[in-house]
């Protein structure tokens, strides 16, 4: 059977329409209008920068004209953007959507070598990056890797430095530094050349969409690893972005105009912009929706623990709150939560939490501490560009339930023999609707089996649909590890392990863990020659083996693809075919002592 959204669904889906001219062009009458109202929509936390409508189009505009006129930028190239959240991140998207320009976001924690490979694997030109040392030193060694020359690279400085440089310069903003350009200096390169050239440069660079086009013209290359294998990068068209913010509206039932009473109230409400607008999660429901709905966004470069974002949420008095379940977990268990109580439940007004399991324990823990809240889960995969479900306006939170579907959403539930199966029985998720992306680049195989006939999505989640309509998630049936809501690939790590002289085979699993969700854990055949040493010197020198192991990761790879434990195995299992059988390794997992 065929499951359907109760929700309202939307009317009128544009496929005329781009990222750009949706959030700076379209104005329906379904959507609040925040031009010409003063009204901050985006909030630097650390310098209390605001942009309104009018100052974030016109950055992002003269960012464009800068970006096509002194960096090359033209329809479908590519660029990535390796930086931590701030002010200037969705500027730099939608400069390069206004050129027609692709973006490809990494991982701000990202190593060199991490970095370098997104890069060449999304057949990026340019190279964004946040200011501070380390990420400037990645990157230039990933540009070194991926051949981006220096004045391909454009360094997002922190606002402060950009205001500190306009005042003590009087005006002057610094355009270059170490060979690359600054965002804010390309701004001003903008603003000059639009001087020379007058308005027609701004109509030139403008990438006019036919009509249609949106369905198929690719906005944004998001990596995911799918249901197996390494990250692919998933091609993200404009229409998907835009329609999920649609359906975000109506599903939400977000009233017309500023102070509309609704789920969220435009021109009122204040949203927590703390997830990273690298991750799917953070990328929609973060920027485009509150910019679209005309909800402020308070922009956090990035999670520096419980007690600062606290602190945070009270001075901006942010009423809507996107997490991730270790979130969850410091509301609940973090001592330093208490204090704080009392302001934080007169400001919160919306809760929703996603990109991995919750626990129906820690969801009650939660309705205790914020009995008032409307709260809730939402869930959501990079393939679907964003939220396939969410909880619903006006009921009660259903403990354990990851919401119904969303607005103009559907979905299949398909056991293991390949049959549909109705209410309340258990099978992997199929999903449909408009924001299903278009496929992996580069990847025809994996392409072909996870986006299948007739428009639907294999999710490799394994699901159960009550009579409510209420989505439970049961069990992963695909590879992915979820770290801190991260995706992280078992067989990027089991290739990598390879390269160590002691391995001869390994696999990798993920394990329960309180605080991240899980960790990843690796099961490891030695080599020969390792086998022979670990048998001759005990425990000691198996201890010393494991120690190289786990330090040959964490010197190679980002921190939450950190591996928590090895274990040694004659051989990892796997299938006459080859493939390795996780269930059997998360068996055997259970059965070790904690390391
Ligand atoms: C159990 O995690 C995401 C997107 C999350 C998201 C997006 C919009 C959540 C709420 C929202 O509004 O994307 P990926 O690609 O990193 O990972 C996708 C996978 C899913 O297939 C599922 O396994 O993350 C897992 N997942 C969840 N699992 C996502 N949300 C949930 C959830 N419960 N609520």
């Amino acid at each position: 059977m065929i499951f359907t959204s109760a929700a309202e669904p939307v009317k009128e889906l544009p496929d005329h329409l781009d990222v750009y001219g949706f959030l700076f062009e379209y104005f329906p009458s379904s959507r609040p209008d925040t031009r010409n109202t003063g009204l901050p929509l985006f909030i630097d936390e650390q310098t209390a920068q605001q942009w309104t409508f009018e100052e974030t189009k016109e950055n992002t505009d003269l960012l464009s004209v800068a970006l096509a006129e002194k960096c090359g930028i033209k329809p479908d190239t590519r660029a990535a953007i390796y930086a931590t959240n701030s002010i200037y991140y969705p500027a730099t998207i939608w400069a390069m959507h206004r050129l027609g320009a692709v973006v490809s976001p990494a991982n701000a924690a990202f190593m060199a070598k991490e970095l370098g490979l997104q890069i060449q694997e999304s057949n990026s030109k340019l190279l964004f990056v946040s200011e501070d040392p380390v990420s400037l030193k990645n990157a230039f060694e990933a540009a070194k890797i991926a051949n981006i020359p220096r004045d391909r690279i454009v360094i997002i400085q922190e606002p402060y430095t950009v205001l500190k440089y306009s005042e003590s310069n009087y005006g002057r903003i610094q355009r270059k530094s170490q060979g690359a350009w600054t965002l804010a200096g390309l701004i001003e390169e903008g603003r000059d050349i639009v001087k020379a050239k007058g308005d027609a440069i701004l109509t030139s660079t403008r990438y006019k969409l036919k009509p249609g086009e949106a369905k198929t013209k690719i906005a944004f290359l998001l990596f995911s690893s799918g249901t197996t294998g390494l990250p692919k990068g998933v091609a993200i068209q404009h229409f998907a972005v835009t329609s999920n913010a649609l359906q975000t509206m109506a599903f939400n039932k977000v009233g017309s105009s500023l102070g509309a009473k609704g789920r969220f109230c435009p021109g009122k409400d204040v949203s927590l912009g703390v997830l990273p607008q690298v991750h799917i999660f953070g990328l929609s429901t973060c920027t485009h929706f509150p910019f679209y709905a005309g909800i402020a966004n308070v922009v956090i470069s990035k999670f520096r623990g419980i007690e600062a974002m606290i602190k945070t949420i009270i001075k901006y008095k942010i009423s809507v709150w996107w997490l991730v379940p270790p979130m969850v977990v410091l509301f609940c268990k973090d001592p330093s939560v208490a204090p704080y109580l009392d302001e934080l439940r007169k400001v919160a007004r919306f809760a929703m939490v996603g990109a991995a399991p919750l626990s129906e324990d820690l969801s009650r823990q939660f309705s205790k501490i914020f009995p008032k809240l409307d709260w809730g889960q939402g869930s959501g995969m990079t393939e679907t560009c964003s939220v396939t479900t969410m909880f619903p306006v006006g009921e009660p939170v259903v403990m354990g339930s990851a919401g119904r579907l969303f607005s103009n959403t559907e979905a299949k539930v398909v056991n293991s023999e390949g049959t549909e199966v109705g209410y309340d029985e258990l099978g992997e998720l199929w999903l449909r609707g408009p924001q299903i992306t278009l496929g992996y680049t580069n990847n025809e195989k994996a392409t072909r089996e996870t986006y299948v006939e007739g428009g639907w999505l294999r999710s490799g989640d394994e699901v159960r649909i009550d009579r409510n309509g209420d989505v439970f998630f049961i069990d992963r049936l695909k590879e992915l590890i979820k770290v801190k809501g991260f995706q992280v690939a078992p067989a990027e790590l089991e290739g990598f392990l390879l390269d160590h002289p002691d391995v001869s085979d390994a696999g990798v699993i993920g394990i329960q863990d309180e605080s991240a969700g899980e960790l990843p854990f690796a099961f490891i055949a030695l080599s020969q020659d390792a086998k022979k040493r670990a048998a001759s010197g005990g425990s000691k020198q198996q201890d010393e083996i494991r120690q190289s192991i786990l330090k040959f990761v964490a010197d190679n790879k980002t921190r939450y693809k950190h591996l928590c434990g090895v274990a040694f195995i004659d051989a990892i299992p796997k299938t006459a075919s080859g493939k390795i059988l996780r269930r059997e390794m998360r068996d055997m997992a259970k059965k070790l002592a904690p390391e």
